[in-house]
């Protein structure tokens, strides 16, 4: 191998933001045989291998190590995952590319006993550990908020990240009310700490799942949860590796997942129509009031609405959800929209919005430290 390829690949895997790659490349191949006005090939596929927008995504404790593992059976085995548990048991049995059993001094591969500050010390004595392994351009995190080790010590491995410069993009569960005041108690704490160290910071209520269906055994709950933050995270992921074909760069994800202001937010929906106009036109509303999260929209400053499809997809149905979107949404927000052609669905059309500037009303309790709000599942 010569040095240039040596160069080029340890640049590829350096933990430093997109943005310094290309600086240092830019740097790298001043003496390429580039003219002064033109850039030649060799200098562009050079850049290309070292601009690739590298993401992970991290399930942490036993919900979020249940999560990555089903990644896997969803079809999303190319995504590059790792575990990480107190709890060397769920550990062993879970599925990812890379595992992680931190605190093995303060857990002994037990677990936390529930106690998010265990879960938090089990972090910092893996701090250098997790250091390394969190190197990525975005990285995901996901866990189920209220027992110990996701809900402390997802903020620690969120703030190695973000000190590595990655965009952090959370998902996690907020506890079902019937398991408890406790429960709900620790995941208000938990959200506290993590808001200071989150891009994006969705946190998706349980409860709300039992609007579809009071009934809900709970095991198929946490199962229908881990579809729902896994459909979101690859949706995201795949706008990322699908940047640049179709009208949406990385730069316009990267403004909507990157934290503006004090707070993180964020705003997720996932459709899919028929076709039929009418049902263009719900299913576009859906996606932007996801019921799981019901974000105020009235609150989106920056908004990307990718539309997939087959052949078929045609201008007037993507113009359909794109003014519908844009008229749920402030009128000086801005909206970026982008296509893919997907013969796998079929017939249907698939809609996603991903959003900046809704505060899910669980961060906004944490911050002012209020009550969670309370669901209405016992009106509906
Ligand atoms: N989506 C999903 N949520 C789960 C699952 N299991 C538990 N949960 C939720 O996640 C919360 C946290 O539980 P765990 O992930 O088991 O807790 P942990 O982070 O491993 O913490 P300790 O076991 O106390 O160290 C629970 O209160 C549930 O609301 C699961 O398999 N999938
Ligand atoms: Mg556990």
């Amino acid at each position: 191998m010569n040095n240039d390829k040596l160069d080029l690949s340890d640049l590829a895997k350096s933990r430093t933001s997109v943005r310094s790659r290309f600086n240092e490349i830019a740097r790298q191949n001043v003496n390429s045989n580039s003219s002064a006005n033109l850039d030649s090939d060799k200098y562009l596929s050079d850049l290309l291998k070292v601009l690739k927008i590298k993401s992970i995504v991290v399930g942490i404790g036993g919900a979020g190590n249940n999560t990555v593992s089903r990644m896997g059976d969803m079809g999303s085995e190319f995504i590059e995952t790792i575990n990480i548990n107190t709890d060397a048991h769920d550990l062993y049995y879970s599925n990812s590319n890379q595992k992680l059993l931190i605190g093995k001094e303060t857990c002994n591969g037990l677990g936390s006993g529930n106690d998010p500050s265990v879960g938090t010390t089990a972090a910092e004595e893996d701090v250098n550990r997790l250091s390394q392994v969190l190197n990525a351009d975005v990285v995901f995190l996901t866990f189920g908020l209220g027992g110990g080790t996701g809900t402390g010590a997802a903020p620690i491995v969120a703030r190695e990240a973000k000190k590595n410069n990655a965009t952090v993009v959370s998902f996690c569960s907020v506890p079902f009310s019937s398991e408890g005041t406790e429960r709900s108690l620790r995941a208000k704490k938990g959200l506290e700490e993590l808001l200071k160290y989150s891009d994006t910071l969705i946190p998706v209520p349980n409860d709300n799942l039992l609007r579809f269906n009071q009934r809900l055994p709970i095991l198929t709950g946490f199962k229908i949860m881990d579809e729902v933050l896994i459909r979101s995270i690859n949706e995201i992921i795949n706008l990322i590796n699908n940047c640049g074909l179709i009208n949406i760069d990385y730069a316009d994800v990267r403004r909507v997942i990157q934290k503006k202001g004090q707070y993180p937010s964020g705003l997720i929906g996932i459709t899919e129509s028929l076709g039929a106009e009418a049902d263009l036109i719900k299913k576009a509303r859906l996606a932007l009031h996801n019921p799981l999260l019901e974000p105020d929209t009235k609150k989106v400053d920056n908004c990307i609405v990718s539309v997939s499809g087959d052949h078929q997809l045609s201008l007037s149905q993507i113009d359909k959800i794109i003014s519908t979107v844009s008229s749920e949404i402030p009128e000086d927000a801005s909206l970026k929209f982008g296509t893919s052609i997907n013969p796998m669905l079929g017939s249907k059309i698939r809609i996603m919005a991903l959003g900046r500037g809704p505060i899910s009303p669980y961060v906004q309790a944490a911050i002012d430290g209020t009550e969670f709000p309370h669901s209405n599942i016992s009106q509906l």
